[in-house]
């Protein structure tokens, strides 16, 4: 990888090429600084672990009453919410009214049961990626351990079987192939956060970075 500010300034160069339709953020629907796309761009660390349903395991651990491991029979078992959100993502584009089907985090929690000192997660990739978050981002409505997208089980390349979304933060707060969810009592920067990302992420603040690039 080049030097993580060559790499951030090259991204950001290559979503200003991109185009605004006035008609998305005038009525304040798109966050500035985004435009809007039609397709479904992939990104990662390039890893992407191919994770058959059946041996998906999802672990939480750490500052909870009641750690527990979920296979993938009991997500399925649990309530199942569709969502319609806007995604945005860090490199500039956002995408409107996307279907997902999943879990709510919110439920999952409930049976694990976070300790009253409990303040912040990390969220695991199986390809190692982490990112974190305070345990109120999770307890959306629309937070979800999402397992199909479009219309159809989510695909391998977008974190399939099983991913994290969480609509109101830039999209790398939402991991892909989630495997782990640890509870702490402290805020831990994960992969991007701690190469330069700002930590809260809100694409409405426009949290983008921690320092101006
Ligand atoms: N496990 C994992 N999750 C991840 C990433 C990753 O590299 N590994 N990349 C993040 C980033 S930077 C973005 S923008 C979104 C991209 O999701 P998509 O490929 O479905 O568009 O996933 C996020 N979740
Ligand atoms: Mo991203």
């Amino acid at each position: 990888m080049p030097p993580l500010t060559t790499f951030i300034q090259a991204k950001i160069k290559a979503a200003r090429r991109g185009t605004r339709r006035p008609e998305d953020f005038e009525d304040g629907r798109v966050p500035r600084g985004q435009r809007v796309v039609d397709h479904f761009p992939v990104l990662d660390l390039g890893a992407r672990p191919k994770i058959k349903a059946a041996e998906w395991r999802l672990e939480l651990s750490g500052t909870l009453e009641a750690p527990l491991t979920l296979t993938w029979d009991e997500l399925l078992a649990l309530p199942q919410t569709e969502v319609i959100v806007d995604i945005h993502c860090v490199t500039h584009w956002t995408r409107l009214d996307v279907p997902w089907v999943g879990v709510r985090l919110q439920e999952i929690l409930k049976r694990a049961r976070p300790l009253p000192e409990a303040s912040h997660v990390v969220l695991h990739g199986a390809d190692n990626y982490t990112t974190n978050l305070p345990l109120s981002d999770l307890l959306g409505d629309d937070v979800l351990l999402a397992h199909r997208v479009d219309g159809r089980p989510l695909p391998t390349e977008h974190g399939g079987p099983v991913r994290l979304l969480v609509p109101q933060r830039y999209f790398w707060k939402s991991a892909k192939w989630i495997t782990g969810i640890s509870v702490h009592t402290e805020d831990q920067p994960g992969f991007w956060e701690t190469r330069g990302y700002h930590n809260a992420a809100d694409p409405w603040k426009e949290e983008r970075y921690a320092r101006k690039y």
